[in-house]
């Protein structure tokens, strides 16, 4: 059977970014302001008041510490509380076709290869800037790729998702080489005046170059030794943004429409299926947990990550063993895992094994299993 590989990866992160303490400080001076306004109401308990958020918090319930955004400006607006970016002509290329290419062309350069060896784009990600033309085809008609493209969405998994699809594309010689790329603006969808989540997301777009193992070096890249998805449904994590919406003008402008979660639920319920999730799959390619050399896990929570890390491994993991990046980069949903695998694989050896894992809404969750070469 033909096999696949990732022969490169590839990021683009913007360059603004925003600390807990500005957060903080905007979100608080939107929430003074708010109670100001409603005094009266408030006074006589027809209306509560709204409560400060607190840096001290987010970092030791998340272990968020910054994240990167395209706008800095906007969302640091206590009047306005979301980033400003402005709609571009259709002559002109889309934000996430520029994040896009950027990511890709670092994937591409890291695998020796250029656009005209590739066959095939998928943009795997949370949210699209618009329904049609797909953001996708719109990449390859940048790149100059010839072939196809598509775009497809689950939510935090989008990217191990559309791995799968990738790997399926070179096992069944539809495709020879297929990059997958997720970019992620969080921040477009997070509403920045909801004290439980404001916190939670940022902006950040990978590429992955998915490739036949009969073209690769032989010492080039990881050997995908398998994919596991699964999904199960769950209200717990939800967007009810859509094309309908207009379609009801009760429900415009309504928090839902924007992400909205029961975090403690999502925490419980998640965990212990992304542990199972990973030692079912290693156990179906006869492998275990000590096998291990990283895990590239999804980044939402700190705290999650060493207790899914613990419960694959029977004991609490390092963090050269379940690299972080969430402190900086906070949670770029499916961009996540990829980013910690982007950063920090360098130091394996020919034969080491790791797990990309992602999770999140739907629920989703993506296990990759790959072996250095
Ligand atoms: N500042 C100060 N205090 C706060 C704040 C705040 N900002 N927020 C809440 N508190 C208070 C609460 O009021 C509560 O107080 P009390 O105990 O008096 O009631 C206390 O802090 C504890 O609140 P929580 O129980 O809510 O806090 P947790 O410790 O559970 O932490 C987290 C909240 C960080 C949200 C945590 O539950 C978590 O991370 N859970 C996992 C979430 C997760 O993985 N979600 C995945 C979502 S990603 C996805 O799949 C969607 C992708 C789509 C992307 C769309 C882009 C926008």
């Amino acid at each position: 059977m033909i096999k696949a590989v990732i022969s490169g990866t590839g990021l683009y992160t913007p360059p603004a970014y925003i600390d807990n303490e500005e957060l903080v400080e905007a979100f608080n001076v939107y929430v003074q302001r708010h109670n100001e306004t409603h005094a009266d109401e408030i006074a006589r308990g027809e209306r509560e008041p709204l409560q400060p958020s607190a840096p001290e918090f987010i970092e030791k319930a998340s272990g968020i510490k910054r994240r990167h955004v395209i706008d800095r400006e906007g969302i640091l607006d206590p009047d306005r509380l979301c980033p400003y970016i402005p709609e571009r002509s259709n002559d002109e290329p889309s934000v996430q076709c520029d994040m896009s290419v950027a990511a890709a062309k670092e994937a591409l350069e890291q695998a020796g290869r250029s656009a005209a060896d590739v066959d095939a784009v998928i943009v795997a990600c949370s949210n699209m800037q618009r329904p049609y033309p797909a953001i996708s085809i719109e990449v390859q008609e940048a790149l100059g790729i010839d072939g196809f493209a598509y775009d497809m969405n689950v939510a935090c998994s989008s990217a191990t998702f559309g791995l799968q699809a990738a790997v399926n594309s070179i096992e069944n010689g539809s495709a020879d080489a297929v990059l997958v790329i997720s970019p992620e603006i969080c921040s477009g969808h997070l509403n920045f005046r909801d004290r439980d989540s404001h916190f939670i997301f940022g902006d950040a777009c990978t590429a992955i170059l998915v490739e036949r193992e009969d073209r690769v070096g032989a010492n080039q890249g990881f050997d995908v030794l398998g994919t596991r998805l699964k999904t199960k449904f769950s209200n717990n994590i939800r967007n009810n943004f859509g094309f309908l919406n207009r379609a009801d003008e009760k429900g415009v402008g309504q928090p839902d429409k924007l992400f909205i979660q029961q975090g403690r639920k999502v925490f419980k319920e998640v965990s212990p299926m992304v542990a199972e999730t990973i030692q079912g799959h290693l156990s179906a390619l006869e492998l275990s947990a000590e096998d291990l050399r990283r895990m590239w896990l999804h980044q939402a929570n700190l705290n999650m990550n060493q207790l899914i890390s613990k419960r694959v491994l029977g004991r609490d993991a390092t963090e050269e063993e379940a690299p972080v990046i969430l402190d900086e980069y906070a949670n770029t949903s499916s961009a996540g895992s990829i980013i910690a695998f982007h950063l920090h694989r360098d130091d394996l050896a020919s034969g080491d094994l790791g797990v990309i894992c992602s999770f999140g809404a739907g629920y989703s969750i993506g296990s990759v299993v790959v072996r250095k070469r």
